[in-house]
């Protein structure tokens, strides 16, 4: 018997399941799966021309978001979970969490489903087994993961594969856990069929557990997207971007060049996940561990992410979204004319007052739909990064982009970034909070630790990325948005790469280097001098009223903090004027 064949058999032993399918992942498979689930009501098929092979999902109203109070990290020291993750005792959380799957699966399937996270044949390729008695989720993971067959070959009866344990239990938020092991490299979740508390592939593994992993084995695991860009002259750059969750990571990887006629041209390599090592040339290099997206639905429109529009065309899995009396899947942002007669994500008649779609309603479609991919994203050696760019959802304070001076000072910036809450985690919406690196939700340990981490990974490169922060959110004082965002976002990377190969100058300023704004490709854009003034404003006093909430935040991680930080901060209010003790 092998190491995963071991493991299914004791799992089944506690959760009793009726029966246990091992998934290959082909096409037939998923045809049953899907005639199974259109059968007892977990799906909808969608209208068979316009919307051939979609189906709609509807969670249960209390699932549709990640739970992060409802999401733990059982490292055997609390201070290894750190300050900024729930802690479980492993100990307690076997205990405790472990009685839920007792005989969870009775009259229920459990299937297995081997998945590998990274292209196929790449050195940074991971294998996991999830267990899980939801055919929504396999039906989920064939499309975000090389599920099946391909998987148990490359785990080819071995032991390295990350064990992660899923039952929807009785959906209860009163039973809902979502625990990792990080020493034993283990994932539990229970109570939750939604998206990432559920699709242990994306969060749970290629995030929290393989963020532990990338700190014992050299490599980072970030919530990043990929894209790439090419000059007129055929210069590439690889950039990738942290922004929290729905706050642009699947619109700016699927970018449509304003000026593809002049030939600048993006294309995608990954929405969500970046694994990132230091290859020998001394540069930073990416994968997307990822074979799908699983994306926000409202504001996806043919005016801000045509790609996307084009993607989810067919073959796609729609979770929380309305859905017209024939079959027309339908949420805010795609037209201007919701259909007639609309059932909205709770399938009741649409009454025109409450959102049509859930706010963070989802599509699920796999990355070979998407017609910008980049021939590139599944080379198994990744691409070599010329910029990080990091950024948050800010109405005040953050201008529209500044640059780092440095790899530290990079850290600095990104470990303090500021967010304001969105749908995508239960919870109340549009308050500002420290998300460093936009891994707040998603780091697997300690972030003081991990903030270590980043500067040692800087001390592996010979030629780190240029680092940047950018703010698509910032409002005027009428809060409309002071940047039209999307497509012109392009904008914003060309100033970037032209920092980079040294063609533009920049300002100096307290928080780092700024555009000469007449150095960047703006014209055509209806943007006042005013609006553009407010819109790269550096505030002193703003920034000045964030040193002591950075303070306090640091303060947080006690020893765990480096000492490099503190560094960073004192500079940073010195050059602000500001007095802090630090
Ligand atoms: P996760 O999948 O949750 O990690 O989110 P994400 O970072 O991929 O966010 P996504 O690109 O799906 O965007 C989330 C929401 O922000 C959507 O409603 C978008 O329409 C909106 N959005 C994205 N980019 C922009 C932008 O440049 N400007 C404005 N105003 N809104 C944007
Ligand atoms: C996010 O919340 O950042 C997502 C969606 O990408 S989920 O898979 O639910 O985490
Ligand atoms: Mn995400």
């Amino acid at each position: 018997m092998t190491p995963a064949e071991r493991w299914v058999e004791e799992v089944a032993a506690k959760t009793r399941p009726d029966r246990v399918v091992w998934c290959d992942g082909s096409q037939a498979e998923n045809d049953k799966l899907v005639e199974e689930m259109v059968q007892d009501g977990t799906l909808q098929r969608l209208h068979e021309k316009e919307a051939a092979g979609c189906t709609l999902h509807r969670s249960h109203p209390s699932d549709v978001a990640r739970t992060e109070h409802l999401t733990f990290i059982a490292s055997r020291e609390k201070e290894d979970a750190g300050p900024t993750n729930n802690w479980m005792a492993p100990a307690e959380a076997k205990e405790n969490v472990g009685k839920l799957f007792d005989g969870v699966m009775k009259g229920r399937t459990m299937y297995v489903v081997p998945y590998v996270m990274g292209p196929l044949g790449s050195p940074f390729s991971k294998v996991g087994v999830e267990i899980t008695d939801s055919k929504y989720v396999v039906a989920n993971m064939r499309i975000m993961t090389r599920m099946g067959k391909a998987a148990l070959d490359q785990l080819g009866g071995g032991d390295e594969f990350v064990p992660g344990l899923h039952s929807t239990g009785d959906l209860s938020p009163d039973r809902r856990f979502i625990v990792h092991y990080p020493e034993e490299r283990l994932i539990w979740s229970v109570g939750s069929g939604y998206g990432g508390n559920a699709l242990l592939g994306k969060k749970c593994f290629a995030l929290r557990i393989a963020s532990t992993m990338a700190r014992d084995q050299g490599w980072m695991a970030e919530h990043m997207l990929i894209l790439e860009l090419t000059l007129p002259d055929g210069e590439v750059h690889y950039i990738a971007a942290a922004f929290p969750s729905a706050c642009g990571k699947t619109n700016l990887a699927m970018l449509v060049s304003p000026f593809e006629k002049q030939g600048i041209q993006v294309r995608t390599i990954g929405d969500d996940i970046a694994w990132l090592r230091p290859g020998p040339d001394g540069r930073l290099w990416a994968v997307n561990p990822e074979a799908g997206f699983f994306g926000v639905v409202p504001g996806t429109g043919p005016d801000t992410n045509p790609n996307a529009m084009d993607t989810i065309r067919t073959n796609t899995i729609f979770t929380n979204v309305a859905v017209s009396p024939d079959g027309i899947p339908w949420w805010e942002g795609k037209d201007k004319h919701p259909p007639a007669g609309l059932i909205d994500w709770q399938g009741k008649p649409w009454d025109h007052k409450g959102k049509a779609a859930h706010p963070n309603a989802r599509f699920t479609v796999s990355a070979r739909q998407c017609p910008s991919m980049s021939p590139k994203w599944e080379d198994p050696q990744g691409v070599p990064l010329s910029a990080i760019v990091f950024g948050g959802r800010r109405a005040r304070v953050a201008p529209l982009v500044f640059q780092a001076r440095d790899w530290n000072h990079g850290v600095f910036v990104a470990a303090t970034m500021g967010s304001e809450t969105t749908a995508a985690a239960t919870g109340a919406v549009g308050v500002v909070r420290r998300d460093p690196m936009a891994m707040l939700p998603f780091c697997g340990y300690n972030m003081g630790d991990y903030f270590g981490h980043w500067l040692k990974m800087g001390t592996k490169l010979s030629k780190p990325p240029a680092i940047f922060h950018v703010n698509w959110f910032r409002t005027d004082h009428e809060d409309a948005f002071l940047w039209p965002g999307f497509g012109q976002n392009l904008r914003v990377l060309l100033w970037m790469v032209d920092r980079i190969q040294g063609r533009v100058g920049a300002k100096e300023s307290p928080i780092g280097l700024l555009p000469e704004t007449d150095e960047m490709h703006l014209d055509g854009l209806a943007l006042s001098q005013h609006q553009l003034e407010m819109l790269m404003a550096v505030d002193r006093e703003e920034w000045a009223a964030e040193v002591p909430e950075i303070r306090a935040f640091f303060d947080r991680f006690g020893s765990r903090l480096p000492q490099e930080m503190n560094v960073q901060l004192e500079a940073l209010s010195k050059r602000l004027g500001a007095a802090v003790a630090v």
